[in-house]
Formats: structure tokens, C-alpha cells, sequence
């Protein structure tokens, strides 16, 4: 995450210099090819006045020329911000839970940054799954990932990818500890309402996978520096 000078705060606003592709080399090898993703970056309303203590240099406003940094984001930009992709499955969708499972990511603290409604086709869960090819239940988790639609998410965050795993539970729902998603919401293996990246490696290359260009949305939360010092 790059810091962003926000003070004085201003409309949204997007410049060229304001996109970027941050994108690790493709290893999709689909037909259907998606393209580098290109991060639309907005800057919103500091949540602070200009005289707030998380500006620095400010002395006096009326001898104020330059824009200063907002600190938390210089903070965030010094720290090791990951990205995870996270799925609802087609059975969190169809029983309900898709509200439920966003507000738990929502409350914990983590910025969400891409999100939509997806129907899977088959080429790309195989391409998802593909380090689970060898194993004899392939075939029945890509019926399963594309039965029906899936709720694609990219979150952000500092340890956003272990975090993530943490309120998702293992695996299997049934030895998934009470108040993560699976010890909630799950009882078997095979429909475990919900996929987390197992690595902020692949959390970008699985949200370069699920997402097209334009679709994840680089902004400014302006809870921020109620979340972190
Ligand atoms: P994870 O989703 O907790 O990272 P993985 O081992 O990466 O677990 O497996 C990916 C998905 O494959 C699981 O979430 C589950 O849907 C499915 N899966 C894993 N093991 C089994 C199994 O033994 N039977 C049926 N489905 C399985
Ligand atoms: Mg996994």
C-alpha cells in the first residue's frame, strides 16, 4: 500500500498516476485469460481535521504550503500489507450466509476491495484447484465450486492471509473450533461454505485469477485510524 497525502481531504478522484498494475507475473494459463488487473485508487475525506496529531509538520495552517502525510496510511505503507482472496462457496450462497460471512471479515477489521457475484466455470476452479488435481476428490470439489454461484472477495490487510484462516477454521467444519465460519456454519469437508488463501502469495495470484481488470478498487477507509495506532 502506498501512502497517500490526504490533507485537506478532497472528492474522489482518479489520475493516471493514481492507477497501477500491481499484478505478479500471470500463471493462469485459461483461454478465457484475464487481463493484469488494473487498481483503481480513490482518496477520500481524512478522517481527521487538518490540525488533528496525525498530521505532522503542522505548525500553523496559514503557513501551510505543502500536503503532509496522513500517518496511519505512512504506518500501513511500512508495514507488510497482504491482500487474501476469499470465496463464499456456492453452498454459503444458496443457504443464506453470504451477509453473514461478509460481516464477520467487515468487523474484524480487514478493508474489503474487491467483491461479486460469480457463476465458476469449470476451467477456472480446475485452475484454482490445481495443486488438489492428484487428489481422488477433484472431481467431485470442481461439481462442487461451480454448482452454482460463488461470492468472489479480495480483503486487505496487515496479516490479513493467516488472520483470515484463523476466522475461517480448519478444513473439516466438524473439528473447526465454535465462532470461526466453519465451526459455525459447516458440518462436512465438502461443503465448507467458505475458501481462504493459504498465503499472501497466493492471495495475489488467486485475486489476479478471479478478478478482471478494473474490479478491485484501491480507497481510502477512513476508519483506519481507528483500527490501527
Ligand atoms: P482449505 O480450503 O481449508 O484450504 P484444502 O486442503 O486446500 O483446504 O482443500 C480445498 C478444498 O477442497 C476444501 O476447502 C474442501 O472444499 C475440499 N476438500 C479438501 N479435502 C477434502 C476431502 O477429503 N473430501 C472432499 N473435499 C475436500
Ligand atoms: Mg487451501
Amino acid at each position: 500500500m502506498e501512502a497517500v497525502t490526504v490533507f485537506g481531504g478532497g472528492r474522489p478522484c482518479l489520475s493516471s498516476s493514481s492507477i497501477r498494475s500491481s499484478q505478479p507475473e500471470r500463471t493462469c494459463s485459461l483461454s478465457c485469460s484475464h487481463k493484469p488487473i488494473i487498481r483503481t485508487q480513490y482518496r477520500h475525506l481524512a478522517a481527521f481535521s487538518s490540525n488533528s496529531h496525525l498530521f505532522s509538520n503542522i505548525s500553523s495552517r496559514k503557513t501551510l504550503t505543502k500536503p503532509h502525510i496522513f500517518l496511519p496510511h505512512l504506518v500501513a505503507s511500512l508495514e507488510n500489507v497482504e491482500e487474501s482472496y476469499i470465496m463464499i462457496k456456492p453452498d454459503g450462497v444458496q443457504r443464506g450466509l453470504v451477509g453473514e460471512i461478509i460481516s464477520r471479515f467487515e468487523k474484524k477489521g480487514f478493508k474489503l476491495i474487491g467483491l461479486k457475484l460469480f457463476q465458476c466455470p469449470k476451467e477456472l476452479a480446475e485452475e484454482h484447484y490445481k495443486d488438489l488435481s492428484a487428489k481422488p476428490f477433484f472431481p467431485t470439489l470442481i461439481d462442487y465450486i461451480t454448482s452454482g454461484p460463488v461470492v468472489c472477495m479480495a480483503w486487505e490487510g496487515v496479516g490479513v492471509v493467516a488472520s483470515a484462516r484463523k476466522l475461517i477454521g480448519s478444513t473439516n467444519p466438524l473439528q473447526a473450533e465454535p465462532g470461526t465460519i466453519r465451526g459455525d456454519l459447516a458440518v462436512q469437508t465438502g461443503r465448507n461454505v467458505v475458501h481462504g488463501s493459504d498465503s499472501p502469495e497466493n492471495g495475489k495470484r488467486e485475486i489476479a485469477l478471479w478478478f478482471n481488470e478494473g474490479e478491485v478498487i484501491q480507497w481510502t477507509s477512513t476508519l483506519a485510524p481507528w483500527l490501527r495506532e
